[in-house]
């Protein structure tokens, strides 16, 4: 039989800042998990990934940092490739969008529609700034959008409701260089037809969709975009950072990051191929009607890969004999929080993977990270909840479950795999459930449910500790030596089954334990049937994963700069909301608190009764800015300590766009004291 041909790509990162947790659960883990499985199963599969090296937000760093663009792309991609080594990402290739090979794959599709008369000049108003003597395409503006006014949309696109407009739709634009109102200048651009592809992309999604099981988000999706009505969408951008159009007439202009970051996933399998000498080995993968392609994203890039990558597919396809494949599925995720909020850069919430592997081993967090995928619904992650799935479930279920039956073996049967005799109804049962298991997972896995495979993998530990306990081995060993060896036999079996399926997700920890067994996987379809001889030799025990302390994890929260009761902010009702009591308040005092660069020591007064509250704001103001400053305080929260300094209460602040802060401020009309609701 031939084997199953499988593409698979994770969204390609902007090399513009550091991955952090929320990546990894969105779009990389989940890809990772499918990738690793299907490896075993021996699938012919490549996975594919790189670095998103153009578009507006790397410009705008780099001119923040007075560099130019290749030096904020040449220290991101090197960083962000290292993070996902070390979380155990397994690509066939990271690439990267500035490489020569990509430039030309993108102006290939691009020439490709021109000449085939796809694409359209328009003329069209475009923001400018004098100032900087730029157009400001993308995000460099910023201004409320014309859908759902929200106030920090970007120029093109709204973070809030999804929604996509011409830059002249936004509302009040400012420039983000210089926060000026930019002018409107004429400029033109290509257009690709979208609308034009409308038709075949709702049929070539309701097909997958019906055929493959696409997830309702994902589809959801699609239905609103088709309901509104595609349109033409520019394809170019007035812009010198980026693949150049390739056209005469075209100077300062260069494609649209989405248009060309989308070929990157070509591009990159050609690079592959390169590499591995066999140059038109891409064709495989994305050419032969007989692989499937796998698209894994997070869901704000749904209609990317949904949509417009398809149409551009579609539109290649058309006018040439190598005809690409379109994604069979895209199981796009939802988002991760932080302790119950937004990952955010600017609030410097979160954590970076780099920095979170510096402090503990990848698989504790692939494996927490993988039982709470965001698949249907936005998940959190939390610091204790990592602690508890590190120490309560690898620790105490998996680790022991390995520990004490090596332990075992070692002590009563000098380190070999001990012969199985006669079977009981429960030995039966186990090897049964052991034979189960691979399938059972693997089931899910392909239904792209990863989170509810990575929890049934941990039932098997759970399964294989039960029986020992049933087993009691400790016991029969002293009378029945021969009843201990059958029970010690098969919990070396489902060891070794715990080490293959668990591989996807916690492969470091999977490569341990098939040391420890003095064995080599045996592929996925076999692991469920005992592969351990009588008389194999075992190596020696190692611990596989350590507790973590609770000072640990203090500290962690203690150096992210937040307590743990700040970061747990749930959703509350109307009841709960009254339930906490704003007040006005003066600022009396000022003074820095030592030791601490965010915190102020205020005394405030109520009116009726002073108070002293602590307040992250010395970034911010100097304590000679407030005395006499009237404010809004959360008057009833639990005393806390800050630095040995007892805090009374919070006071309201807003973050500027520039990260600042900004305290709420009330005027003379309202009495000290009074309850603000
Ligand atoms: N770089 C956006 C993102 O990281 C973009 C993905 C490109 S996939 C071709 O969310
Ligand atoms: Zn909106």
């Amino acid at each position: 039989m031939e084997r199953e041909k499988i593409l698979v790509t994770s969204a390609l990162p902007y090399a513009n800042g550091p991955i952090h947790l929320g990546h990894l659960s969105g779009a990389y883990l989940p890809a990772d998990i499918y990738v690793r499985y299907h490896r075993l199963k021996g699938t012919d599969i490549i996975y594919i990934c790189g670095s998103d090296e153009h578009g507006v937000p790397i410009t705008i760093t780099a001119d923040k940092e007075g560099v130019s663009p290749k030096v904020i792309i040449d220290r991101f991609h090197e960083m962000n490739k290292k993070a996902f080594e070390k979380f155990g990402m397994s690509f066939d290739i990271y690439s990267r969008t500035s490489i020569p090979l990509h430039h030309e794959t993108a102006q290939e599709f691009f020439k490709c529609f021109y000449d085939q008369g796809l694409l359209t000049e328009k003329k069209t108003w475009q923001f400018y700034d004098p100032k900087v003597k730029k157009f400001l395409p993308d995000r460099y503006v910023e201004g409320t959008c014309p859908k759902c006014g929200y106030e920090e949309a970007r120029s093109d696109e709204c973070e809030n409701c999804g929604a996509i407009y011409e830059p002249t739709e936004l509302i009040n634009p400012k420039s983000k260089i210089t926060g000026e109102t930019p002018e409107l200048r004429e400029t033109s651009h290509w257009y690709f037809p979208l609308g034009k592809f409308q038709p075949r992309l709702e049929k070539y999604i309701d097909e997958m969709s019906a055929k493959y099981g696409w997830k309702e988000n994902v589809l959801q999706y699609c239905r609103s975009w088709f309901k509104e009505g595609l349109r033409d969408r520019a394809v170019t951008r007035d812009l010198d950072w980026g693949v150049k159009v390739p056209l005469e007439n075209a100077e300062g202009k260069v494609l649209y990051v989405w248009f060309e970051a989308v070929l990157g996933y070509i591009s990159a399998t050609k690079k592959l191929s390169l590499e591995k000498g066999e140059p038109e080995l891409w064709r495989k993968y994305w050419q032969d009607e007989k692989t499937k392609y796998v698209a894994f994203i997070g869901k704000d890039n749904i209609v990317f890969h949904t949509i417009i990558f398809p149409a551009m597919l579609m539109g290649w396809n058309d006018v040439n004999e190598d005809k690409f494949i379109l994604p069979q599925n895209v199981p796009a995720n939802e988002f991760l929080n932080f302790e119950g909020k937004k990952f955010s850069k600017s609030r410097g919430w979160g954590i970076d993977v780099i920095d979170f592997l510096e402090k503990f081993p990848p698989d504790p967090l692939r494996y927490t990270l993988g039982s709470n995928l965001p698949e249907t619904k936005d998940t959190d992650f939390y610091l204790k909840e990592f602690q508890a799935k590190n120490n309560n479930e690898l620790a105490d279920i998996l680790g022991n479950f390995v520990n004490r039956t090596f332990t075992f073996v070692h002590k009563h049967f000098e380190g070999k795999v001990p012969e199985s005799g006669e079977l009981n109804e429960m030995d039966k049962q186990m090897l049964e459930t052991i034979e189960s298991f691979p399938a059972k997972v693997g089931g899910l896995i392909e239904k792209y449910k990863i989170r509810d495979a990575v929890n049934e993998m941990m039932n098997l530990a759970r399964a294989g500790n039960k029986y020992f306990n049933d087993s009691a081995p400790w016991l029969s060993v002293k009378n029945d030596k021969a009843k201990a060896g059958t029970t010690l036999n098969i919990c070396l079996q489902t060891i070794f089954t715990l080490a293959e399926i668990f591989e996807p997700v916690i492969p470091f920890t999977s490569k341990k334990i098939f040391n420890m067994l003095n064995a080599e996987p045996v592929g996925w379809d076999e692991a469920g049937k005992p592969q351990l001889e009588a008389g194999h030799k075992l190596n020696k025990a190692e611990i596989l994963f350590t507790k973590i302390d609770d000072k640990v994890i203090d500290d962690l929260f203690k150096e992210l700069g937040h307590t743990e009761e700040e970061a747990n902010v749930a959703l509350v009702d109307d009841e709960e909301f009254s339930k906490v009591e704003l007040k006005v308040a003066k600022i009396v005092e000022a003074e820095k608190i030592k030791k601490s660069e965010k915190l102020l020591k205020l005394q405030l007064d109520l009116g009726n009764e002073k108070r002293q509250v602590v307040a992250g704001i010395a970034k911010t103001y100097s304590p000679e800015d407030l005395p006499g400053k009237r404010i809004v305080i959360v008057a009833n929260l639990k005393p806390a300590k800050l630095f040995g300094v007892e805090s009374q209460g919070m006071i309201l602040a807003a973050e500027t766009e520039d990260g600042k802060l900004e305290i709420v401020e009330v005027s003379e009309k309202v009495p000290l004291g009074t309850r603000v609701k």
